[in-house]
């Protein structure tokens, strides 16, 4: 990579870590590990007073506290989590935001309370179409002054399958993953899994918030474009062999290698992994293994007979809804929801 990257790209990189790909060993990923995404400030949060306040087109609002949701029922649940950016720092030209190479993922196994109960606790109005999670974080992006806020159609947030999630691998959140409750959403992109959830609102009319404009996929900056959603599939490789301190490149020994790693699509199971061994000329599947829960990655694996050589190894998942991930990526404004397969450089020696 020889683009010069930003002073404001490294601030941010700094600050939002990605998973080491080394990770993917872990089904679930431990906490400090899993990459990390905060647009503004973690902001200060105090459990004992903090408060969801559920408000807007509702018969009842309520307030609900940490110990509240606590003490409703809980489930616990592995979910893979992707952010929308990631891989975007492999485009060209390249958007200045996070800069993310393929690192921007984890699965952790959250504990919550489903959203839907507390949606029909406090009875949404017969008018609403939207609701919207507003979390403590506040700053500016593009020129506009926001709370962090996304929303979810009625029949998206009355899914079975949304949270209120106040615990990660069994314990409170850390600060920077959300203490002390999140909203999660899983299958879809990082950016809808509010974290400092303060208030959900219900509304009569779409929400057309800031983190709404700016997730939606568009080649010019001014067209409408199309909402950002669904993780679609992507597979990635534990990296193999030993690595290069500074360029990172792979090497390895000559003979049987147990290549693996995961995959996983917000549009249901993958169903395939295929690897190239010569840049995508040609492929041969990977074995499948299993996956903790519907929503966390799947594992794979692959017997490679590696001799001496250079190679360009290359992944690719294909999803139960026949998504496949591309060769090149087709660029659009922001780098979202990008896909494009992983290519790893190894080099093969001679056995010593
Ligand atoms: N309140 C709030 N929630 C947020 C964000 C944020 O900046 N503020 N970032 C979002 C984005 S873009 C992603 S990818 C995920 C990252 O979650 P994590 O940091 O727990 O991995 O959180 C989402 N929720
Ligand atoms: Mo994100």
């Amino acid at each position: 990579m020889t683009d010069d990257f930003t002073r404001e790209e490294l601030q941010l990189a700094a600050r939002n870590h990605g998973m080491p790909l080394e990770g993917l060993r872990y089904d679930v990923t431990p906490i400090g590990m899993h990459y990390l995404l905060t647009h503004f400030d973690i902001p200060e949060a105090d459990a004992s007073t903090w408060a969801v306040d559920v408000g807007g087109r509702v018969v009842r609002p309520a307030s609900f506290t940490i110990d509240g949701l606590r003490e409703r029922p809980a489930v616990r649940v592995a979910v893979t989590m992707e952010c929308a950016g990631n891989g975007r720092a492999l485009l060209s030209p390249r958007p200045l935001s996070q800069p993310w190479l393929l690192e921007a993922v984890g699965t952790a196994e959250w504990t919550g309370t489903p959203l839907a109960p507390i949606l029909e606790e406090v009875g949404l109005e017969s008018d609403a179409v939207e609701v919207v999670f507003t979390g403590a974080d506040h700053g500016t992006q593009g020129g506009v002054e926001q709370d962090y806020e996304r929303s979810l159609s009625i029949p998206e947030a009355m899914s079975d399958t949304v949270l209120l999630a106040y615990a990660i691998n069994g314990q409170p959140l850390p600060p920077q993953h959300g203490f002390p409750v999140r909203l999660l959403v899983p299958g879809w992109y990082g950016m809808t899994s509010v974290k400092w959830l303060r208030r959900i609102t219900a509304l009569a009319e779409r929400f057309d918030g800031f983190q709404m404009s700016a997730y939606r996929l568009r080649q010019q900056e001014d067209e409408p474009g199309m909402p950002v959603t669904r993780m679609l599939p992507r597979a990635l490789m534990v990296p193999p062999g030993f690595p290069d301190f500074f360029g990172r490149t792979r090497t390895v020994e000559a003979g049987h290698l147990d290549l693996k790693g995961r995959a996983w699509s917000g549009y249901g199971p993958v169903e395939r992994v295929e690897l190239s061994e010569n840049a995508g000329g040609t492929w041969a599947d990977a074995t499948l293994g299993t996956a903790s829960s519907a929503f966390a990655w799947r594992n794979w694996t692959y017997d490679w007979d590696a001799t001496v050589g250079e190679y360009e190894l290359v992944i690719r998942a294909t999803d139960v809804a026949g998504n496949v991930q591309p060769l090149d990526q087709p660029w659009n404004h922001h780098g979202l929801s990008n896909n494009m397969v992983q290519r790893v450089p190894v080099v093969v020696r001679p056995r010593v």
